[in-house]
């Protein structure tokens, strides 16, 4: 939208171009040698879940296959991918961690 002024400006509107940023599942995945209470632990330590609620995801991704840590911006979602990552090698775990556009 354009407004022409009395002294010859024209002000023209920016279209708001600005989108909200995408949003990214975490999602853990099935194996068979992570300990159930490592996954447990990890679930409570960098998603922020209860021992219940972590007790029941991990249950989930031991029987179907996969589960959902949680909805995150791009940057931070990377980040907890990395983190669990780096700790389940260090502690020789082979656990998998994926993100997910939503
Ligand atoms: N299946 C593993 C076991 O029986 C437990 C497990 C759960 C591993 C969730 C990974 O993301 C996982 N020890």
């Amino acid at each position: 939208m354009a407004t022409k002024h009395d002294d010859g400006t024209v002000l023209v509107r920016q279209e708001q171009k600005l989108k909200p940023p995408s949003m990214y599942k975490v999602l853990l995945l099935n194996d068979d040698y992570t300990p159930m209470e490592f996954v447990v632990m990890i679930l409570q330590e960098y998603f922020s879940k209860d021992r219940e609620a972590a007790t029941q995801i991990m249950l989930m991704v031991h029987r179907d296959g996969k589960g959902m840590c949680g909805v995150y911006p791009k940057d931070i979602a990377s980040t907890k991918v990395e983190l669990v990552l780096s700790h389940a090698r260090k502690a020789g775990h082979p656990l998998q961690c994926v993100m997910e556009e939503v």
